[in-house]
C-alpha cells in the first residue's frame, strides 16, 4: 500500500507543477495559494527539495513591503476569466507586488516557517548539494518569515490582546466554517454583487459542496470594503465589518515562532531564537486568555467587533494542541473533545465540524467534510503532547483514507468518499509526509 500511495502522491505533485510553482488543482484553483504552498513544500521536500524551495520562494517573491504574504499569487498565464476573484478584481496597490505576478491583498495562516524548517531538515537526507542549497534558502527566508510574523502580530493585532485578527473568512483557510456564522451575520449581504461579479468556482465544482451565494456575496463585499481602504489596516476595526481571532490561525502563528526559533538557532542567532520562543509563549497565553471557554471545554473564534466567542465547536478549536506550552487542563479538555462523538477519530479522521450539530453538513466544504491538512496539524498536536498511540491511529486513518479514495481535496465525513478536486496537491504532499515521517521534531514537543 505504501509504495502505491507514495507513487500516486508523487504523480499528483508532478502534474500540478507549473514549472515555477504548484497549483492546488489544475481546474478549480489555477493559481498559487499561500498555506497550500507550505503544506505542499513539506511533502515535496521528500521527492524534489529544489522544487519545494522554488515553490515557497515563488510565493515569497510576492510578499508585500509591509510583510504580508498574499493568500493567492496569480499566474499571469491564467486568464482573468478562468478564476474569480482574479487580479483585476483585487486591484492591489502598485507598490504591493514588486515582481508583478499580481496577488490578493489578504493573507492565510502563516504555515511557512514550519514548512521552511521541515524542508530544511529533510533536505539534508538528499546529499551535500541539497544541504548546501537548504542552508542558502534558510538564510534567504529567515528575514522574510520574520517580516510576515511582524505584520500579523503588529498591524493585525486589531483586538489589542496580542493575537492576529483575520479580516476575511478566506484568511482562515477554513472558508465557510460555522465558526464565523455569528460574525458573518453582521456583514451586509448584497446578492446583486453576484450579478456584477460572477462566481467561477461553480463551473468546476458542485454547488451543494461550495459556500452558498449568500456567503459568497459577503465574501465579495468584504474584499470591496478592504480594497476601498487600499488594504490598509490602520484603524481597520472601526471601518471593516469583519474581524475575528481564530484559534487555528493563531496556533499556527505561535508554532511559526517556535519554528523561527529553530531557524534562528541554526543560523547562529541565539538572541533572536530566545525572542521567538518568548513570543510563542506570549501568543499561547493570549490564545488561552481570549479564546478558551471553560464551560464548553474548547477553543472558539472570537468576534473582535462584538467581543463574543462563537458557540460553534469546530476542528479549529482543537488546533491549540499544537502548542507545547498549552496548560495541562486545556490539553485534557481538547483530548476529551477530540475523542467525543463530536470529532471522534476512529476508522476516519476528524471532520471539520461537530458531527452532532444540527447543521452538520457532510458535503459543504468546511462545514462537515474532513480535510487532510487540519488532521495533519491535529496529529502534530497529539505528538507534541506525547499521545503517541492516538497520533499513530490518526496517521493510519489518514493514509488508509487517501489510499482507498484518492488524493481528493476533502472527504465525506461518514463514508470517506472523495469530494472536491480529485488530484489535490496538499493531500498528496501530506500523504508523502505521513508515509515518511512518523516523528515530530523535539523542539515542538511539550516538556
Ligand atoms: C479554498 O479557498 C478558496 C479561496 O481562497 C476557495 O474557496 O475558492 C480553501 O479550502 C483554502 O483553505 C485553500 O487554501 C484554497 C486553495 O486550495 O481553497
Amino acid at each position: 500500500m505504501s509504495a502505491e500511495l507514495w507513487n500516486s502522491a508523487a504523480h499528483v505533485l508532478e502534474i500540478n507543477w507549473t514549472g515555477d510553482h504548484m497549483v492546488p488543482s489544475r481546474k478549480l484553483y489555477p493559481h498559487q495559494w499561500s498555506w497550500d504552498a507550505a503544506f505542499i513544500a513539506i511533502g515535496l521536500a521528500y521527492v524534489n527539495p529544489t522544487r519545494a524551495w522554488r515553490d515557497l520562494r515563488s510565493l515569497f517573491e510576492a510578499q508585500w513591503p509591509d510583510g504580508r504574504v498574499p493568500h493567492i499569487v496569480f499566474d499571469p498565464a491564467t486568464a482573468e476569466a478562468d478564476y474569480f476573484p482574479g487580479p483585476g478584481f483585487w486591484d492591489v496597490p502598485a507598490y504591493a507586488n514588486r515582481p508583478a505576478r499580481g496577488s490578493t491583498g489578504i493573507v492565510q495562516p502563516p504555515m511557512h516557517a514550519i514548512a521552511a524548517w521541515d524542508v530544511y531538515r529533510h533536505a539534508s537526507a538528499h546529499g551535500a548539494n541539497c544541504a548546501q542549497e537548504a542552508r542558502t534558502e534558510l538564510e534567504w527566508f529567515y528575514p522574510r518569515l520574520v517580516a510576515q510574523q511582524q505584520y500579523l502580530t503588529g498591524r493585525r493585532n486589531l483586538g489589542g490582546g496580542g493575537l492576529a485578527s483575520i479580516v476575511h473568512p478566506w484568511e482562515s483557510g477554513l472558508d465557510n466554517s460555522p465558526a464565523w456564522d455569528e460574525a458573518m451575520a453582521n456583514v451586509p449581504a448584497d446578492l446583486s454583487l453576484l450579478t456584477t461579479y460572477q462566481r467561477r468556482d461553480l463551473n468546476n465544482a458542485d454547488a451543494a459542496h461550495r459556500p452558498t451565494d449568500l456567503d459568497y456575496s459577503r465574501y465579495v463585499g468584504l474584499v470591496l470594503s478592504y480594497r476601498a481602504e487600499r488594504y490598509d489596516d490602520h484603524d481597520l476595526l472601526d471601518r471593516h465589518a469583519f474581524a475575528v481571532e481564530c484559534p487555528s490561525f493563531n496556533s499556527i502563528l505561535a508554532s511559526a515562532e517556535l519554528a523561527l526559533a529553530q531557524i534562528a538557532g541554526e543560523l547562529g542567532l541565539s538572541a533572536e531564537a530566545a525572542a521567538h520562543r518568548e513570543r510563542a509563549q506570549r501568543i499561547t497565553a493570549a490564545i488561552v486568555k481570549r479564546l478558551w471557554n471553560a464551560r464548553t471545554g474548547t477553543f472558539h473564534a472570537l468576534d473582535v467587533k462584538t467581543g463574543k466567542l462563537s458557540p460553534a465547536h469546530c476542528v479549529s478549536g482543537l488546533m491549540p494542541l499544537m502548542l507545547p506550552d498549552l496548560p495541562a487542563a486545556a490539553v485534557e479538555s481538547i483530548m476529551a473533545e477530540a475523542k467525543s462523538e463530536k470529532f471522534g477519530i476512529s476508522e476516519l479522521p476528524a471532520p471539520s465540524y461537530d458531527r452532532t450539530a444540527p447543521d452538520f453538513d457532510t458535503k459543504r466544504y468546511w462545514r462537515g467534510p474532513l480535510w487532510i491538512n487540519v488532521n495533519w496539524l491535529l496529529r502534530r498536536g497529539l505528538l507534541v503532547h506525547g499521545f503517541r498511540d492516538e497520533a499513530e491511529d490518526l496517521r493510519t486513518a489518514m493514509v488508509r483514507l487517501v489510499h482507498r479514495n484518492g488524493h481528493f481535496e476533502y472527504f465525506h465525513p461518514e463514508t470517506g468518499e472523495g469530494l472536491g478536486a480529485p488530484t489535490f496537491s496538499w493531500t498528496a504532499a501530506l500523504s508523502l509526509d505521513l508515509l515518511a515521517d512518523r516523528s515530530v521534531p523535539a523542539y515542538a514537543r511539550a516538556a
